[in-house]
């Protein structure tokens, strides 16, 4: 390992620091390879305080440092640096230089396409200065930046400026990882907004000079962001102006800095012509996560990154509602827990599960996971039906009355509910410290007028924890009677015990259950439903939601029983399909996720969690024919449906149309299964915006009939750096099984395969995981590629490295074989040489 130093974190043993850090002031005179930062920093000793002060420093050569001008006296040690310190207030003040242009793991000031920008979250400060690197340390920052670069930007106000340098100053204290630095030849889209109370806020997106045209959506975005914050929450906006930067070069997607976000190009440069519906979605949610961000994780902050949920849960709550809002409810929901089961639950069933707020870490950067992201925003979402809006409206109000300028706990989040509500959460917050997906356990019987339902959960062990409690479980439950009426609407049923049962009086015939309703809990679902009922539900449900589930089950169990006994595809469930996708009363962008089948790695999923082993290769061919007996069987309403949902008129990205395009997109994926790929050809020559030019060539490679639009799109597009993504992308991901690992080699000797690129490595690498039955060929040529290279990207980018590594984590589900080759990877791995942390942490879990 490189840092033999780096040592496991527990969140039992944290203290605060002894030093309150008054203030910040920060000179930066930039360049390429020797950047100098002078610090000046004011600190106080709190009671705790002992004489010596430890800063975190990282790859730093320390110029010189001193304390209320006299040298200071000081130890380097592993991670820092020890300074003796008087007993009172004192000035810091230490130089150090730095060298941006060849940090390739793009955390602390780096370089991307000729600008200097900085990615301090979560530990990144410390290879900036030397410094209390740590989130409930909070001060304002002044800082100077001296550059020739024409633009010079950091967090809060512009104070001052001249030829060759700047200054800003940010009132507000926060912590250093919400620290950032930008200077660039850079243009900017400027916007303006009003917030409620009057005040003038200047925006602007700050781009490329090419990249000019690619903003007005972004810009769009966060003025609905910041209008939904003070109309839904009362959150307003508190500097003068507001920065968003584009960079090409970023592990993740966006940073959240006060007052200055950094982004992934990919995540805010937009345009009909290169961007898909699908991008312009995701683009709206990043900038809207990020603004929310300044309330919920900069205004309060986490005392520690053991707390990261209380801001990602909460802030990723608040942009799936926003989402919500903007489009539509129904979908949101559904597109949030095909990402929940895809990608939470994998974690949650696999060797890296953690639970929401973990226990312990050894690199931070790895817990940036779907768990404390995703499953803390379900958290949030079932404490908001457990105690109803009006109170959750209540509690947030009360927290952000009590907690503002803090840095805060989980314990400080649940208390506000629980003054608010008088209810007791010490149950409820086994959802934070509990790693693993609840099942839960449906069974029901009806007798003379009262119906009955029994609901039971189990828990299944997870790494570190075996022995689990029962929790609160919100089950949302709406009956319907046979001819379709709903006799019992949605009721909000606590299962807080192991088993417990429901009785509903009074009614004339066994009713229909709808369980679960909107997803109402992340939990596994047992209940034995006949087809019959699925059917039933498909056409009668008023919950969206379970509406659109039952034909997920009918789906998924047709393909079980077409893996497991070599079944034909169901009949029933093909009509019943057919039925859903002509009823006209239904939203074109619902119907075409009745069309998106569950996945190779969904129903991988499923089988290893019955204690079978999946077979890829089984289940690939499963999913193919049964899109093979869709086409056929729903052949005449596809080509319908593909007729009359057409958009015409200049492309919006809005939900109406994006949800015809999805649907007739997903009809014409079938569609070419039978027509050779003419209508996809057709479509692709047509094409006047990236949604259209995307399905139609997706359509044409899961056909292998692409190659003379995939050269004609390299041709068109090679100027296209994000456009270029999607084209290594599409075709690791959706090319026959049997060949991805080979044509992933051969694209990793694409001149335009810049490897140390994030986008580019997770466009290529990303797509061929995704390809689950090539990922998994029985020969593991997949596996040992992406070992190459991962090692090879862990010497420049641990962070990305080690984030791509978690492809293996459903390895113990394999065959022998496969185990053998993936275990044989994961060793190799571990035996190499100067290894990072990071990945070391990732791989010693898997390979455990
Ligand atoms: N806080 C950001 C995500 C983020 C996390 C870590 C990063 O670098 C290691 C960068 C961004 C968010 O939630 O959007
Ligand atoms: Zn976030």
């Amino acid at each position: 390992m490189k840092d033999d130093a780096k040592q496991t974190i527990y969140l039992k043993d944290y203290k605060p620091f002894a030093y309150v850090v008054e203030d910040v002031h920060l000179t930066f005179a930039l360049h390429p390879t020797a950047t100098r930062v002078v610090s000046r920093i004011q600190f106080a000793p709190t009671e705790t305080a002992d004489g010596v002060m430890f800063l975190h420093g990282e790859d730093l050569t320390l110029i010189s440092a001193a304390i209320d001008g006299e040298p200071a006296s000081y130890r380097k040690v592993s991670g820092g640096i020890e300074v003796d310190v008087p007993d009172g207030p004192f000035t810091w003040q230490a130089e150090v230089e730095i060298s941006p242009s060849t940090n390739t793991a793009l955390e602390g000031l780096y370089m991307s396409s000729g600008m200097y920008c900085t990615q301090c979250e979560a530990e990144g400060f410390r290879k900036i200065t030397y410094y209390p690197d740590r989130p409930d340390v909070m001060a304002p920052f002044t800082v100077r930046i001296e550059s020739d670069m024409p633009v010079l930007l950091s967090n809060g106000n512009p104070q001052a400026s001249g030829d060759g340098w700047a200054e800003w100053h940010d009132p507000w204290p926060k912590p250093a990882y919400l620290f950032a630095l930008v200077a660039g030849e850079l243009v900017n889209h400027a916007g303006q907004f009003t917030t409620m109370s009057g005040k003038d806020v200047e925006l602007n997106i700050w781009v490329r000079p090419a990249d000019i045209n690619k903003c007005e959506f972004g810009m769009g975005a966060l003025i609905r962001s910041m209008k939904w914050d003070e109309e839904v929450y009362g959150r307003e906006y508190d500097l003068d102006v507001f920065n968003i930067v584009a960079v090409d070069d970023f592990n993740m997607g966006a940073m959240e800095n006060k007052g200055l976000n950094i982004f992934n190009s990919s995540c805010v440069l937009a345009s009909p012509e290169t961007s898909t519906d699908a991008n312009f979605e995701r683009i709206e949610a990043i900038i809207a996560h990020e603004y929310f961000h300044n309330w919920t994780g900069n205004r309060i902050t986490c005392r520690d990154w053991f707390q990261l949920c209380l801001k990602e849960g909460l802030t990723v709550f608040r942009d799936q509602t926003f989402t919500g809002d903007m489009r539509s409810h129904a979908v949101k929901r559904i597109d949030d827990v095909i990402t929940l089961r895809a990608r939470q639950f994998r974690e949650d069933q696999g060797p890296l599960a953690h639970p929401v707020r973990p226990e312990s870490f050894v690199e931070i950067n790895n817990f940036y996971t779907v768990t404390v992201y995703e499953k803390g925003a379900e958290v949030i979402g079932m404490l908001k039906r457990l105690v109803g809006d009006a109170a959750y409206k209540k509690a947030l109000n009360l927290y952000f009355d009590r907690h503002d300028g803090d840095a805060a706990t989980i314990e400080d989040w649940l208390k506000v509910f629980e003054d608010v509500t008088g209810r007791d959460l010490s149950q409820f917050k086994l959802w934070y410290s509990q790693a693993g997906t609840p099942h839960l356990h449906v069974t029901d019987s009806y007798d003379n007028g009262t119906y009955s339902l029994t609901l039971r959960q189990s828990h299944k062990p997870s790494p570190n924890q075996t022995d689990k409690q029962p929790m609160v479980i919100p089950v949302a439950v709406g009956l319907l009677s046979p001819n379709g009426d709903e006799v019992v609407p949605t009721q909000v049923l606590e299962l807080t015990e192991v088993e417990q049962t429901f009785t509903f009086d009074g009614l004339a015939s066994k009713p229909i259950p709808s369980i679960l309703r909107d997803f109402s809990a992340p939990v596994v679902l047992h209940q034995d439903q006949s087809d019959a009922d699925r059917e039933f539900l498909l056409a009668n449900d008023t919950d969206p939601f379970n509406k659109w589930e039952s034909g997920r089950m009918l789906a998924r169990d047709t393909l079980l029983d077409m893996i497991e006994n070599d079944a034909a595809p169901n009949a029933n469930y093909l009509a019943a399909l057919d039925r859903a996708l002509n009823d006209e009363t239904t939203d074109p962008a619902f119907r075409a996720l009745l069309l998106a089948l569950p996945t190779i790695d969904d129903l991988s999923q499923e089988i290893a969690s019955k204690g079978g082993t999946p077979d890829p290769t089984a289940i690939y061919d499963a999913r193919r024919a049964l899109r093979g007996a869709i086409a056929r069987h729903c052949g005449d309403t596809l080509t319908s449906l593909y007729k009359t949902h057409q958009v015409t008129g200049a492309y919006v990205p809005d939900a109406e149309t994006g949800g015809k395009r999805a649907l007739t997109n997903a009809a014409l994926s079938l569609i070419s299964l039978l027509d050779n790929g003419d209508t996809a050809r057709t479509q692709y020559a047509a094409a006047d915006n990236m949604t259209q030019e995307l399905a139609a060539l997706s359509a044409l490679i899961q056909i292998g009939a692409a190659e003379t639009e995939l050269a004609d799109f390299a041709d068109r597009w090679k100027d296209d750096r994000l456009v270029m993504d999607k084209w290594f992308s599409l075709q690791t991901a959706l090319c026959e099984p049997q060949d991805a690992a080979k044509i992933a080699d051969t694209l990793t000797k694409h001149p335009d395969f810049d490897w140390k690129n994030p986008n580019r490595f997770r466009s290529l690498f990303g797509g061929l995981i995704s390809n689950t039955a090539g990922f998994h060929a029985a020969d593991g040529s997949a596996y040992i590629l992406l070992t190459d290279w991962l090692i090879k990207l862990d010497a420049a980018n641990p962070q990305t490295a080690a984030r791509v590594s978690s492809a293996f984590d459903t390895w113990t589900r394999y065959d022998e074989g496969r185990k053998l080759i993936i275990k044989t990877q994961l060793d190799r791995i571990l035996a190499t040489e100067g290894i990072s942390p990071d990945m070391a942490e990732m791989v010693g879990r898997m390979a455990k």
